[in-house]
């Protein structure tokens, strides 16, 4: 999968809401009430990533979740990421 240039990251970065494209990732952080709904939500997420078989880098502590996403298979970001980005955000305003 050929990674996206800069123009097409930019067009598919508008689509999404509070995402950043910093280096060759996505990145967002998602804050939450507290510990059990953070951890609820990553493990929607995990099967939306198995689907995809495409998995974010990320960091959970206490009610945030500090996420990160690239293609690591082509070097930069792709379809996927932005696939995942918005099926991450679905899941949390669900
Ligand atoms: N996830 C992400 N974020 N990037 C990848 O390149 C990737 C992945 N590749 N999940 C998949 C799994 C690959 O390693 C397996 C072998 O299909």
């Amino acid at each position: 999968m050929q990674p996206y240039d800069n123009a097409q990251i930019e067009q598919a970065l508008r689509e999404l809401d509070g995402w950043q494209c910093v280096g060759n990732h996505l990145a967002k952080t998602y804050t939450f009430p507290n510990f059990v709904r953070a951890f609820g939500w990553m493990a929607s997420v995990a099967l939306c990533a198995e689907r995809l078989n495409h998995h974010p880098d990320w960091k959970n502590v206490y009610n945030r979740v500090e996420v990160q996403l690239s293609t690591h298979d082509a070097g930069g970001l792709t379809e996927l990421d932005f696939k995942l980005a918005k099926q991450m955000d679905g899941l949390f305003t669900s």
